[in-house]
């Protein structure tokens, strides 16, 4: 039997968080045995706020070299860039026709975001419909996010049922896969947000690329909290945010760092923190530079990766063209 499909992608609209590695980035890896994995780098999501067309190149290839440098193979995974497959675009436009207004102006981000901006785009409101316009071209059974995207996935399966039931079976049904300890790593400033490369505070998140000083320096000036307890529970979201870092790090168990650390300061602790994660990040960081000034190879793995994803699309594209209705040419 054909392998199921894995399905993520990742926006280039900023330098990515240690919250984008461990939410998805770093899961994405183990699953290219099992299943028949698709990763992409959404730059057509990515338009939706405001982007210097100069720096969306620039981090389009920054996303694409740090996909290659975590380990995803592209003799394995088909590895691409939205933009080069229209087919995206095609679907979204027809899942808009069966995508509910309320049901749209409900979504968390679109809430947050357009609270944000003087003038809410129609891109931002519609923006969940192109996901599921990625999602469902490829007949996706996982989709590896973190858990901020929850509420994106559901609506992708309501899109699909919607369909399917109204023109029979066609659309796969997604499941979400969110990793079990850092699903949502907070801000290092407000425990009560998310870690997000838009925040407009630099000590809020930690880069991939962060260099060391920058890390340390950032552990260092964490929030915590005045209890001075060393624990692991919701009274204490910021600590538990930083333990969740580490243990994602580490691999370790929540118990084994808390016992270690308990009656210990916090400062001790984040110091600790900081070397974990340099120390981590170390070896994603040195490949990340030698693939990086490879331009000619980033150009031939983007290249083959549309040309493959292209085939699958249109296979699922064609389908939908029929079932609704229009004239095959
Ligand atoms: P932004 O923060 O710029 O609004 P984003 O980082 O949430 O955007 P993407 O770059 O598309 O958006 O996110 C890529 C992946 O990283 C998604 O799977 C998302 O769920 C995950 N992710 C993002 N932030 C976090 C976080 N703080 N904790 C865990 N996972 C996260
Ligand atoms: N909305 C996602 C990015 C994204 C995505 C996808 C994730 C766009 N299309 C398809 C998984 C599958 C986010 O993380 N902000």
């Amino acid at each position: 039997m054909d392998k199921k499909i894995v399905y993520s992608g990742i926006q280039p609209s900023g330098s990515l968080t240690i919250g984008n590695y461990i939410g998805a980035l770093k899961n994405f890896i183990g699953l290219q045995d099992e299943y028949n994995c698709l990763y992409c780098i959404v730059d057509m999501h990515a338009i939706t706020v405001e982007q210097d067309p100069k720096l969306l190149r620039k981090n389009t290839l920054d996303v694409l070299a740090l996909y290659l440098a975590e380990g995803l193979d592209p003799d394995k995974s088909i590895i691409y860039i939205q933009s080069h497959v229209p087919q995206h675009a095609e679907l979204g436009w027809m899942l808009n026709t069966i995508a509910s207004m309320g049901q749209l102006q409900r979504m968390t981000q679109f809430k947050d975001k357009s609270k944000r901006s003087k003038e809410v785009m129609a891109g931002i409101l519609n923006y969940p419909v192109l996901m599921a316009a990625d999602i469902l071209l490829y007949q996706t059974s996982y989709v590896p996010v973190g858990e901020d995207q929850r509420q994106h996935v559901e609506l992708t399966r309501d899109l699909a049922q919607r369909f399917n039931s109204k023109y029979s079976d066609t659309f796969t049904i997604p499941d979400i896969l969110t990793p079990k300890v850092g699903a949502r790593i907070r801000s290092l400033q407000d425990p009560e947000s998310k870690m997000s490369k838009s925040d407009s505070d630099e000590n809020s998140y930690i880069l991939i690329l962060d260099d060391e000083n920058a890390i340390r320096r950032k552990f260092k000036r964490a929030v915590t909290d005045s209890l001075n307890n060393f624990d692991y529970n919701d009274e204490q979201k910021a600590l538990k945010n930083l333990i969740n870092i580490y243990v994602s790090f580490t691999g370790e168990s929540v118990e084994e760092v808390v016992n270690r650390y308990r009656g210990q300061g916090y400062g001790k602790f984040k110091a600790d923190l900081a070397d974990v994660v340099i120390e981590g990040l170390r070896p994603l960081q040195t490949r990340f530079k030698e693939i990086r000034s490879d331009k000619e190879y980033l150009e031939k793995i983007y290249t083959e990766g549309a040309e493959k994803a292209s085939y699958l699309a249109n296979k699922t594209l064609r389908k939908v063209y029929k079932k609704i209705g229009f004239i095959a040419k």
